[in-house]
């Protein structure tokens, strides 16, 4: 690919304003009719000629108003399609027939076939696979789809709109019309063409429309699609409570396929999904998997005004749908879960994948500004920063403002594609207030850093606390300048009371919050009569990195006291994290590791602390991770010292809390029949904790053989067969529970595919090994990004020890895999590469391995755009 940039944009010369397809379906030869009206735009002079978008296309036909075209007066390419000498009339119609591959069409771009079913993925330039178009977000016109297939391969016939006519063609052929109402861009589009199930439901809106809802599934695996429809529903519900958003047609559609490239898609009425990401039942999903399906099902489905009814006026504006819809989507699962431990896990994940994106090769702003292969940019920092940013927004707002914002724009912007820009003024003329700084969000790069330093003056009763802000340099962004950052505050007293405060010099307060602007506040806060503890950044209400050297004391008072639930958790994680670098040092010092004792105890305190919900204790005992600690240290990194470490310091909880994971681990055995709510997944989290913890003392392999056996839903049994394969690897008790669960689940590959990740993320040199030979297993298949994810994924991303052997025997492994799997699937190719973008964090032995295989990979001669991109971003 070649630079795009945003300060090139200009709007199209021509509109097309109603769109005619045709499809005669056929796995090696499928013919695609396209008959587009188009209008010159006032201003485009007669001479200007079309030019639309095509991508390994073949031109069969062409007809300018239903005149075959000469051939003098276009040109065909695979990637274009040039129309010189139009009509002079203003608006004019073009006929234009391709054949396409889907059976040979491994990209999984375009129309292409999924265990014998026809699909399209068209976000965000796959349309341009199937017919030469303006492929472009601002480009919006009305979709008639006529689908031709025989009857028997293709009993079903879908695309977006409402259905139309339907009828024999003779031969054993059919066709199925349909038609869409709105005018939408040629990324929404969508077909589903082949023999599957439905499950149907109905809901009926808030103003009284009945509409049709259908999940599409393999022929029996209905009763697997049941919770996915029940949060479906939910979600109809909760968008019209919270935001008022009604759906805008008569039926809804979801298909799950098995061949995708990401998560789902919100094609206009017509979802289409990874079944990941819709088919559970109690034996074969995890806790985990139902709250992705719920979290999932509602984000494509909001999408619908947040995405479709206004998308986005070109690529770099992404985040205007994603950012904001991730919110949604994330406030969702909080008013159907627990806020607090969803608030947590946000914040685990924000700091697992986006902190360390923003910080190494690959940061870029939420929104980019020049982009090579926009497929490389649905990222961490779009998706989850872009989310923090609509959350700042409604933090610095207040609730009623922010609504405000958000009903003017969903009102003056229906129908249209926006910007950033369009996005933020409606948050601006609904409460008279200006977001010049705010905005700074969306183009500057990195994660800020606040350094706090405190001083109380107990004779004043003044709290000084100075605070300053900076942004480290990015790619192409040396210097950044001051944002509006959003911090809420708390003071706690001696007692644990939270302290009033309204006398405040230097910085504007609303609320709790603080409004950090400047570079630099000295901030006086008056009528403070005992020496109070500060809790900052409360519910993390900025995606930022703290650097305030608070005692171990204040924190520990934190963990207790605080009233907000998260930022309790927040204390006791930034402790748990000390005391994991400070272990991490005596591993590479050859010293003893003596974690605090306040720390153990606090930690087996939550544990045992029975007024937390379940899942609030079981987070408490989730200590940071191996990526955790890398990321805090920075770099130099030493991924076997940090496991080392860890362990160590795991080792000694276990041991101090033995009795306290007893009486949880008995007290939280599984019982009665499986449930997925929150409430219920909380205690089996707990459950499993404890069970982790035993596992290092009194549990061993044989004692957990049989607690697999006879677990009666996947959270327990893949849970279990987890710590056995992590904790015990190569014991006859791992391998006999690996081969069991192969055994049961082997004609599921949904659930093979958390067989091969657990396999993939055993610690330790051993499991490159292993790693190759699963590739060589039939379970395994490079052509499914479900099985890459799972096994190669898992373990470029998570395994820390394994993945950065210190003989870089796994770098080289993946370079190999890259270059192959390129040249099937780009898109799949380049995602997996991003595992290794904080290569240069690594110490200088591992780093240099890391480098050579980079270097192996860019000297390849026909990379593709996707894996070029991340290729040449990453050696930097
Ligand atoms: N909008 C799609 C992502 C498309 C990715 C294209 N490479 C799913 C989502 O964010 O809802
Ligand atoms: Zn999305």
């Amino acid at each position: 690919g070649q630079d795009v940039r945003l300060e090139d944009y200009r709007p199209t010369d021509f509109e097309i304003e109603t769109v005619d397809l045709t499809f005669r379906l056929d796995p090696a030869q499928t013919r695609v009719t396209s008959r587009i009206a188009l209008r010159r735009r006032s201003g485009t002079k007669a001479d200007v000629p079309l030019v639309l978008d095509g991508d390994e296309l073949n031109l069969v036909a062409l007809k300018i108003n239903d005149v075959a075209a000469d051939n003098e007066c276009f040109a065909a390419t695979p990637s274009s399609l040039e129309i010189r000498d139009l009509p002079e009339t203003e608006v004019f119609t073009l006929e234009i027939v391709t054949e396409i591959a889907p059976a040979e069409n491994t990209k999984l771009m375009g129309l292409y076939r999924s265990n014998g079913v026809y699909c399209t993925q068209c976000e965000a330039e796959g349309f341009r696979r199937i017919t030469y178009f303006l492929d472009r977000p601002d480009v919006l016109a009305v979709f008639t789809t006529c689908i031709e297939a025989p009857t028997n391969d293709a009993p079903l016939l879908l695309s977006n709109g409402n259905p139309g006519e339907t009828g024999e063609l003779g031969d054993g052929w059919h066709f199925a019309v349909w038609h869409d109402p709105h005018p939408k861009p040629s990324y929404l589009f969508a077909l589903v063409a082949g023999d599957l199930a439905v499950v149907r439901d109905w809901f009926v809106t808030r103003s009284g429309k009945p509409v049709v809802l259908e999940i599409y599934v393999e022929h029996g695996k209905q009763i697997r699609a049941n919770y996915a429809m029940d949060a479906l529903k939910r979600a109809m519900s909760w968008d019209e409570e919270r935001f008022g958003r009604e759906y805008d047609l008569s039926v809804f559609m979801i298909v799950a396929v098995s061949d995708f490239n990401m998560g789902a898609m919100e094609n206009k009425g017509l979802n289409i999904f990874n079944d990941k990401y819709v088919l559970a039942d109690s034996d074969t999903a995890t806790d985990a998997d139902y709250a992705n399906i719920e979290a999932i099902i509602a984000h494509e489905y909001f999408h619908n005004w947040t995405g479709n009814r206004i998308t986005c006026r070109d690529w770099f504006q992404l985040c205007l749908k994603e950012g904001l819809t991730v919110y949604r989507d994330h406030e969702f699962s909080a008013d159907m879960r627990s806020r607090p431990v969803k608030r947590i896990a946000e914040v685990r994940l924000l700091k697992a994948h986006q902190f360390p994106e923003d910080s190494g090769p690959l940061a870029h702003p939420v929104r980019p500004e020049h982009y090579s292969e926009i497929n490389n940019f649905y990222t961490a920092t779009v998706y989850e920063k872009g989310s923090e940013v609509v959350r700042m927004l409604a933090t610095i707002l207040g609730p009623t403002e922010f609504k405000a914002g958000l009903d003017l724009y969903f009102s003056r912007h229906d129908g249209d594609a926006a910007t950033i820009e369009d996005f933020l003024k409606c948050f601006e003329d609904a409460n008279q207030v200006k977001l010049t700084q705010f905005a700074l969000w969306y183009r500057q790069a990195g994660t800020p850093v606040l350094t706090v330093s405190a001083r109380f003056d107990g004779r004043a009763r003044k709290l000084m606390l100075d605070i300053e802000q900076s942004a480290p340099a990015t790619p192409g962004q040396p210097k950044k300048r001051p944002m509006h950052i959003p911090l809420r505050f708390g003071l706690i007293d001696a007692d644990g009371a939270e302290i009033k405060t309204s006398d405040i010099e230097g910085i504007d307060v609303t609320g709790d919050v603080m409004h950090v602007k400047r570079r630099a506040h000295k901030i006086v806060i008056s009528k403070v009569r005992k020496r109070p503890v500060i809790s900052l950044n409360r519910s993390f209400s900025a995606p930022i990195n703290i650097h305030f050297e608070q005692g171990t004391e204040d924190l520990f008072h934190l963990a207790r006291f605080e009233t907000d639930a998260y930022s309790r958790w927040q204390a006791l994680n930034e402790l748990a994290l000390r005391g994991l670098i400070a272990a991490t040092g005596a591993v590479r010092d050859d010293t003893d590791i003596v974690p605090d004792e306040a720390l153990v105890s606090g930690i087996i305190a939550s544990l045992e602390d029975g007024t937390l919900e379940p899942a609030m204790r079981a987070q408490a005992v989730l200590l940071p991770g191996e990526a955790d600690i890398a990321r805090e240290l920075g770099n130099n990194i030493d991924p076997d010292a940090i496991f080392e470490a860890r362990n160590g310091v795991l080792d000694i909880v276990a041991m101090t809390g033995a009795d306290a994971f007893d009486k949880v681990a008995d007290g939280f055995t599984p019982s009665g029949r499986y449930t997925p709510d929150a409430e219920s997944a909380g205690k089996r989290a707990l459950y499993l904790a404890a069970l982790d913890y035993l596992s290092r003392i009194s549990l061993p392999a044989d004692a957990l053989l049989p607690i697999f056996r006879s677990a009666d839903n996947m959270t327990i049994m893949a849970g279990v067969l987890a710590i056995l394969a992590h904790r015990f690897p190569e014991t006859a008790a791992a391998e006999t529970a690996l081969a069991e669960f192969e055994l049961r689940f082997r004609e599921n590959p949904l659930v093979i595919d958390k067989w091969l990740q657990i396999q993939a993320t055993i610690p330790g040199q051993a499991t490159l090994a292993r790693v190759k030979q699963l590739m060589g297993s039939n379970h395994f298949s490079i052509e499914n990004p479900n099985r890459v994810r799972a096994l190669i994924g898992s373990f470029s991303a998570g395994n820390p020890t394994g993945f950065n052997r210190a003989d870089g025997a796994a770098f080289a492994f993946l370079a190999g895999l890259i270059i192959e799997l390129d040249a099937r699937n780009p898109q799949v190719a380049a995602r997996i590469l991003t595992s290794m973008r904080s290569w240069k964090s690594l110490e200088p032995v591992r780093q240099e391995k890391a480098r050579t295989a980079l270097v192996a990979i860019s000297e390849q001669p026909s990379l593709s755009p996707d894996v070029r991109d991340i290729t040449d971003r990453t050696l930097g």
